[in-house]
């Protein structure tokens, strides 16, 4: 009994000594974000009446009884001035579930709520879900969507699935009311947001349209499609490719909306994820591109190449060599917190402002595609470099 208190004991310290770490800048600079030393949430943050039975007469080794495997891919919205993150929690059974995480600073102290979100049960083929992205729509509500994942029951193969867009929607995080899965002429979907704008009184979604579970297949690419009762969710029309996949660039093999789009004076900034082959496996980055304002499926401006990588440690985890985001916070001061999760294991935060990414979206050059090119484009901003120097006298 003594020994079990003194492992508790040892433990909760462990655990509340993470929780109020502070968190610091590294110095490796862009200009675009500055990126964390620390991730602001990891398996470890779960609080320790989630994995052990605390009682020491039906569990006396003081052993996890449900444990945790991973903290990713989190939605995120700013709530009763608060940064509140729905993170998906994936337990050692491999089945992930959401639970809220809220933090004063955006950059550390990430504190989980008791209970981890019920969502109402009413997909009964659904086995998996996970990757919500919150919208705080102007229809008054904030909607969850969500990959909901079910058995391919057609196929013998028994790791056959289907991926299809599930929708939620509450006012204060806590209760949750569900909607039917989204329809759409796609077989399958997945990473799918939506907008927070009505559009001419219709709801607008970014779709991913793809053949297979994990291929994209005939899907072209990151789409939008529009529908007139979110009740009843349907895209009757085909959807529109925005941001396509193309050959040799970042995007090549898959791509996918991540973020919920944030409103500039210029345009709807966008924070994707794009996927290439390689040797290794599947690189996942993160890149941005922009759409009008009042057409939110007109692509206005597309920066070259990647806006976010894996980074040393980033690089490993249970699924290597990816980053994956589908939640930011932009502040009323202009303030703007990246959330990111690194090799689908644990989630970090890249801090920026509007006008940075403005500036990063707007002015940096398009991939002119083929290497021949993109070799002028860099000499000319060496040579416009060197002439800079040459001449200036000092920076003010
Ligand atoms: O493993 C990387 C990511 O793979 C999927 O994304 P996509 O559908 O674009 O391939 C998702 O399952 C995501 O959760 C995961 O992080």
């Amino acid at each position: 009994m003594k020994k079990f208190e003194q492992i508790y004991k040892r433990e909760i310290e462990k655990h509340e000594k993470l929780l109020i770490r502070n968190n610091e800048k590294i110095e490796e600079y862009n200009g675009i974000y500055d990126r964390w030393k620390y991730p602001v949430i990891t398996r470890k943050h779960t609080p320790l009446f989630w994995k052990y039975d605390l009682n020491p007469k039906t569990n006396p080794y003081f052993m996890e009884r449900l444990g945790i495997n991973a903290t990713l891919n989190a939605g995120a919205i700013e709530l009763n001035n608060k940064f509140c993150l729905v993170v998906r929690v994936e337990g050692n059974d491999r089945k992930s579930f959401f639970a809220v995480a809220e933090s004063d600073t955006g950059v550390d102290n990430f504190r989980f709520w008791d209970y981890p979100i019920v969502l109402p049960d009413t997909e009964l083929d659904e086995v998996n879900v996970y990757d919500m992205r919150l919208t705080k729509h102007e229809d008054g509500w904030i909607y969850g969507v969500f990959c909901s994942e079910s058995k391919d029951t057609a196929s013998t193969d028994i790791s056959s699935a289907i991926a299809e867009a599930g929708i939620v929607r509450t006012k204060d995080l806590k209760n949750w009311e569900r909607l039917p899965n989204l329809k759409t002429r796609s077989p399958q979907q997945r990473n799918v947001v939506l907008h927070p704008e009505f559009i001419e009184g219709r709801y607008g979604f970014y779709t991913r349209p793809q053949d297979d579970f994990i291929q994209a297949g005939s899907g072209g690419g990151i789409c939008f499609g529009l529908c007139d009762d979110i009740k009843n969710p349907v895209i009757e029309s085909e959807e529109i490719v925005i941001s396509p996949r193309q050959y040799h660039t970042i995007a090549e093999i898959k791509n996918g909306a991540g973020i919920v789009p944030i409103k500039t004076p210029k345009g709807w900034i966008h924070i994707a994820h794009g996927v290439r082959n390689t040797a290794a496996g599947l690189r996942y980055v993160l890149y941005v591109f922009a759409t009008d304002l009042n057409d939110p499926s007109r692509l206005i401006a597309a920066p070259s190449g990647l806006f976010l990588a894996p980074h040393g440690e980033e690089r490993i985890g249970d699924v290597s060599n990816v980053v994956f985001s589908n939640g930011a916070i932009v502040r009323e001061n202009g303030d703007v917190y990246i959330y990111y999760a690194s090799s689908d294991t644990r989630i970090h935060v890249a801090t920026t402002t509007i006008d940075r990414l403005m500036d990063y979206t707007f002015n940096t050059p398009q991939d002119p595609l083929r290497s021949s090119d993109c070799v002028k484009q860099r000499c000319e901003l060496i040579s416009k470099n060197l002439e800079y120097l040459k001449n200036k006298t000092s920076y003010k």
